[in-house]
């Protein structure tokens, strides 16, 4: 009876204890949906991410929107048009713009941001530089190069049949002032533009097996300057008054005698809404950084190898588990729970 009495009393004491125990880890732990725990996401409405017609542009997309969704948002990826990109990202119709170039999108970047529609997210540790550019071989053949005033004179090197008897500048749809350029600066060239950034790729590999003399629209970081060694044609300094006074530079009537920016930025860009709408997201959006060498690689995989862009973000993301889990802040909450 005694020892009935006392295991009754301690098995009462021994389930008290135990719901103790459960009700306080209970407590310790409240409940999805309770106050005071950060909600990501913060809404299902999709993060629309901008995607334009270069590789790099189009890996880097990916890379962000899969690291958004580890998080538990949904990503939808929209082709944009570099130029008309702005104003679906000021109507907050695209929301990511994780390539935002200073030699081809400043000016519409700042106007769009005066406009109060878009937001800078961030710099990224890169400087580039957006120009003409040509294989080495070409020196031997055009003697002064990499100035401008060389290409003034062989023009015809590069002549084709769509611009015979000028010179063939190749280039893609990005936004520059390239016939302006070549008539201020009095060059025999005519610009011919390919559909996007994987057909300029396709005749820049065929022209440099071929040894062939060809002066194209490129970019740095790139898969160009790993394939094959080149340089960018040194025209004169860009200075802002060469876009906006005549009198500016060697032609004195004309506007654009000049060249891009040689050491530019790279940033981010995000709809103004966003930092509001999905703080968590914007704030990844804004740690996200790659070097030259990792711009330059992942271009590389996909325009050189041939490697899918999808295959190449997720290969990354499988590699660098550190780096893009640093991007997550703590205020994310559920970042520790993240799976690859
Ligand atoms: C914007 N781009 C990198 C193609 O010059």
């Amino acid at each position: 009876m005694k020892n009935l009495l006392s295991s009754y009393v301690f098995q009462n004491l021994y389930g008290k204890i135990l719901i103790y125990l459960a009700a306080g880890i209970l407590l310790s732990f409240p409940a999805p949906g309770l106050a005071g725990r950060a909600e990501v996401p913060e809404t299902l409405d999709p993060i629309r991410i901008a995607v334009n017609n270069w590789t790099s542009q189009i890996i880097l997309s990916r890379i962000a929107g899969r690291v958004f969704e580890k998080l538990g948002y949904r990503v939808v990826y929209s082709r944009q048009k570099d130029d008309e990109q702005w104003g679906a990202m000021h109507r907050g119709a695209v929301h990511v713009q994780v390539e935002v170039w200073e030699g081809t999108n400043s000016k519409l970047f700042r106007r769009m941001m005066d406009a109060g529609g878009v937001v800078d997210a961030g710099t990224y540790d890169v400087r580039t530089r957006e120009d003409w550019w040509y294989p080495d071989y070409v020196e031997a053949l055009c003697p002064g190069l990499p100035d401008w005033n060389a290409l003034k004179r062989c023009y015809s090197l590069f002549a084709t049949d769509k611009t015979r008897p000028y010179g063939q500048y190749l280039t893609g749809p990005w936004e520059r002032p390239d016939r302006a350029r070549i008539k201020a600066l009095g060059m025999k060239f005519k610009r011919v533009e390919v559909a996007d950034g994987a057909e300029l790729t396709k005749k820049i590999i065929a022209a440099i097996e071929k040894r062939r003399p060809i002066v194209f629209f490129n970019w740095s970081p790139n898969w160009v300057e790993a394939k094959v060694p080149g340089k960018f044609v040194e025209f004169p300094s860009y200075d802002p008054e060469c876009e906006t006074d005549e009198r500016w530079g060697v032609n004195k009537r004309l506007l654009y005698d000049c060249g891009n920016p040689r050491d530019a930025w790279l940033k981010k860009a995000a709809w103004s809404g966003m930092p509001e709408k999905w703080p968590c997201a914007f704030k990844i959006l804004q740690n996200i950084n790659f070097d030259r060498k990792t711009i330059a690689e992942l271009a590389y995989e996909v325009d050189v190898n041939r490697e899918k862009t999808d295959a190449v973000a997720a290969r990354w993301l499988k590699n660098n588990r550190k780096l893009w889990q640093s991007w997550i802040p703590r205020s994310c909450g559920k970042a520790k729970k993240i799976r690859d």
